[in-house]
């Protein structure tokens, strides 16, 4: 069967394109990526052919087509299992895919406030209590994977699993905008800042010129 390939966003912007890309890469599945870009007539054109749901990441792998980006390392799970991006015990399995999931439907207050920018110069924004209330469930969520099952590596559960690719943009919006946190959680953010993955994303984000944010250059 040819390679996976998977359809991404701009890697400036796109924290949903990033957490398949991280998630496929820290496995070493080998796919081909196609970014397709934001705004630009292409990206309706080229992704609804691919999806009716319009949205990146989507993969295509043989006949099947997954869009979403928590389906499609779920597929990836399913379809190496010898890559582990589960970790392996029932118990950190069911927590790893509880905070998963919370991740993918909530924290909207930072997602809203605190869009993931990778150029962006590093400065905070104005804090409010639904900023801070997410900035805090998430760093509990972190310290209590790390406590209960984070033994066996730097990672939410040791090794690098689903559950980080899932948090890697809120890393980097922790990051981007200053935003205070625990010398624990800092530790946390380092290791994935410090992945090749996120090292090989960044650097084609900051290769990029299209620019969407606003405060992209103050
Ligand atoms: N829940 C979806 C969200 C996907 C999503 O919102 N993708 C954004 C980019 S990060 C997108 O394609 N936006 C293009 C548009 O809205 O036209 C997932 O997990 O993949």
């Amino acid at each position: 069967m040819a390679k996976p390939l998977l359809f991404i966003g701009n890697k400036n912007y796109s924290s949903w394109s990033l957490r398949p890309y991280m998630a496929l890469s820290m496995a070493g599945i080998s796919f081909e990526e196609k970014l397709v870009i934001f705004g630009e007539p292409e990206f309706g054109k080229v992704v609804k052919k691919i999806s009716k749901a319009g949205l990146v990441p989507i993969l295509v792998h043989g006949k099947n087509t997954i869009w979403d980006s928590l389906a499609i390392m779920e597929y990836a799970a399913e379809t190496w299992p010898d890559r582990n991006l589960w970790p392996k015990s029932k118990a950190a399995r069911a927590m790893a895919r509880s905070v998963s999931a919370e991740m993918h439907s909530g924290f909207r207050n930072l997602r809203g406030a605190c869009p993931m920018n990778l150029r962006r110069p590093i400065k905070p924004v104005p804090m409010n209590d639904g900023i801070l209330a997410d900035v805090a469930r998430i760093e509990a969520l972190w310290k209590e994977c790390r406590k209960e099952h984070g033994r066996g590596g730097p990672f939410l559960f040791g090794k690098f699993s689903i559950a980080d690719a899932m948090f890697a943009p809120v890393v980097t919006r922790f990051e981007t905008y200053d935003i205070r946190v625990s010398t624990d959680t800092q530790h946390y953010m380092n290791a994935i800042l410090a992945t090749p993955a996120f090292h090989d994303w960044k650097a084609g984000a900051l290769k990029e010129n299209w620019v969407f944010a606003e405060d992209e250059v103050d």
